[in-house]
């Protein structure tokens, strides 16, 4: 794993948390929707680092029933790899719970994997790989 690659940030209104994080940071550099997903998403950058914030764009969205569950705040920390699948066999191999078990495409141009964050203290954990 090379560094974090971006936090993830469960928000109820992508609008509303739009004008909140402008102050902090200036304008998103971009804003995607991702339906596999099923969320939308604006992205910040500060340095090399990057803040995503999520939207739920359904009911069934993972960052719905977060927020119904826990309310708005951070959602994941997601690491940069070179090799997703390598990375994905090592965690499998160290007994971790992978959530899914090929990379999915992502917001952003990102090959992830997510791992459960049962077993991770609390946190989840997504890996990212640039899709070149
Ligand atoms: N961080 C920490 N804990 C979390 C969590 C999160 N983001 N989301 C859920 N949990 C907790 C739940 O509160 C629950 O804890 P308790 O057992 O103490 O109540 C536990 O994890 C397991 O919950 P669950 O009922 O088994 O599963 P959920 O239906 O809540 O789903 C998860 C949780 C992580 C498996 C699911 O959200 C998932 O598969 N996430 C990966 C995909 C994803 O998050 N997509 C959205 C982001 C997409 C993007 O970045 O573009």
């Amino acid at each position: 794993m090379n560094k974090i690659e971006h936090l993830g940030i469960a928000v109820k209104s992508l609008e509303i948390a739009n004008v909140t994080y402008t102050k902090i940071f200036g304008a998103p550099y971009k804003t995607e929707l991702v339906q596999s997903e099923g969320v939308n998403t604006s992205f910040f950058k500060l340095g090399s680092n990057k803040i995503e914030l999520l939207e739920a764009i359904k009911p069934e969205s993972a960052i719905a029933k977060f927020i119904e569950k826990k309310g708005e705040g951070l959602h994941h920390v997601a690491f940069e790899v070179d090799d997703i699948y390598s990375e994905m066999e090592r965690l499998k191999e160290e007994g971790f719970t992978l959530l899914n078990q090929v990379p999915k495409i992502g917001a952003d141009n990102k090959l992830i994997c997510f791992v459960h964050p049962k077993e991770t203290h609390g946190v989840l954990i997504e890996l990212c790989q640039e899709i070149k």
